[in-house]
């Protein structure tokens, strides 16, 4: 049995890449997570009580904020992998919590390195960062590996340190330390506040009768959009290479959040201008204005190729949240007798 420890487990990513390695026969998976008053973790409930990962599942109380549970849970777990996805990842919201988003995404990573640093001098450890596209900034696109890094948020900019500091206890440690290099990925378990759920919710509960406007901030960014599921398969490919190297995972192609909100709404046989208002609110200091990921090497090296494009990832997220928008509507429809 091969142990991994997956911080962010409750999250997007976590809950894919858990799913993922319980799949494989010889994993067991621990999961990190922080403690809440009410429990949040609808996105991997299924998976303690699925047939698949029966007795290969186990979830811890730790923060990525906090160095000492961090190094008695490597300590207790003795992990072979370690996927770091645990994040305060709110690009926007960064802005307004600049110190805290600093500390987890990168102070927390250091954390986890230094626990990996300790136990990996008794048994070998490989790691994962959950690096991100947002370090490329105002580059211009496309991005690739020569590409230079230019933060635009408090964000990317702890993104960057996290990376650094990945690559730095691979050269000095000679540790199993790899940065996934990860453009925009999404999914129906998309967070509500991510753009494109935002959007195919929307989409759906405006269909519905649900929802009668969408207020929105800058229509004109664009973005390299992948789904999560596969993504999670390059996270963990990176980690069964010979030897640790940093990769890009994206799909090469970019579009803007007027394309997005064009094709969420057609889906449902609307045009998105008879409903989208904007508010300044979200709208970002400095924006990030075009990513599109030159992921050849991943595709090379890993053989990782996407299976869902842009119009396939739409319309997966669009028919999931039409099915939440009419349980919804039964449900009010029930309660109103
Ligand atoms: P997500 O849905 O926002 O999940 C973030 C996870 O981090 C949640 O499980 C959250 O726990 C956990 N977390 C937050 N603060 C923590 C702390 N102090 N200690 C421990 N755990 C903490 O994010 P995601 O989309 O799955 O992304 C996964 C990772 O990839 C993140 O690091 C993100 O920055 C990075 N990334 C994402 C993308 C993307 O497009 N999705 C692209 C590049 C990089 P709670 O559930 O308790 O809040
Ligand atoms: O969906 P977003 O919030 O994602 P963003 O900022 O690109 O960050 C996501 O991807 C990164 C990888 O590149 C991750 F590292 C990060 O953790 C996160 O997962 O916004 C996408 C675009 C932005 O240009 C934003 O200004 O959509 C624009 N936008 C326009 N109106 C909006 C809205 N974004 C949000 N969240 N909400 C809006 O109403």
């Amino acid at each position: 049995m091969k142990r991994a420890l997956i911080t962010g487990i409750t999250g997007q990513d976590g809950s894919y890449l858990a799913e993922f390695l319980l799949d494989k026969p010889d994993y067991e998976v621990h999961g990190l997570v922080r403690r809440s008053s009410t429990l949040n973790r609808q996105r991997i409930d299924h998976l303690s009580h699925d047939a698949t990962g029966a007795g290969r599942f186990s979830l811890h109380y730790a923060d990525l904020a906090d160095a000492s549970c961090l190094s008695a849970l490597l300590e207790e777990i003795q992990p072979d992998e370690v996927y770091n996805l645990g994040a305060q990842s709110h690009v926007r919201v960064s802005f307004d919590q600049p110190l805290y988003t600093a500390d987890v995404v990168g102070l927390g990573t250091l954390r986890l390195l230094e626990a990996v640093r300790v136990l990996n001098r008794r048994r070998p450890v490989r790691f994962y960062q959950a690096s991100s596209s947002e370090m490329f900034g105002s580059a211009p696109a496309p991005q690739g590996p020569d590409t230079p890094f230019h933060p635009r948020s408090p964000y990317a900019v702890a993104k960057l340190y996290a990376h650094w500091q990945t690559i730095n206890y691979r050269e000095a440690y000679g540790l199993f330390a790899c940065s996934g290099i990860l453009f925009n990925h999404e999914s129906p378990r998309r967070g509500e506040s991510f753009v494109t759920r935002k959007v195919t919710l929307a989409a759906a509960r405006i269909k519905e009768g649900l929802q009668k406007r969408l207020v929105m901030g800058n229509l004109e960014s664009k973005r390299d959009w992948g789904f999560a599921g596969d993504y999670v398969r390059a996270m963990w490919l990176m980690l069964q290479q010979e030897k640790p190297d940093d990769y890009i995972v994206a799909t090469g192609e970019t579009y803007s959040i007027h394309q997005l909100l064009e094709k969420a709404f057609q889906l449902v046989d609307l045009d998105y201008r008879d409903f989208v208002d904007f508010d300044e609110r979200y709208v970002r200091p400095s924006e990030v204005d075009v990513l599109q990921g030159d992921a050849t090497k991943a595709r090379q090296v890993l053989g990782w190729e996407p299976e869902v494009d842009f119009d396939g990832l739409v319309q997966m997220m669009v028919e999931h949240d039409l099915e939440l928008a009419r349980r919804e509507k039964h449900a009010l429809a029930f309660q109103a007798g």
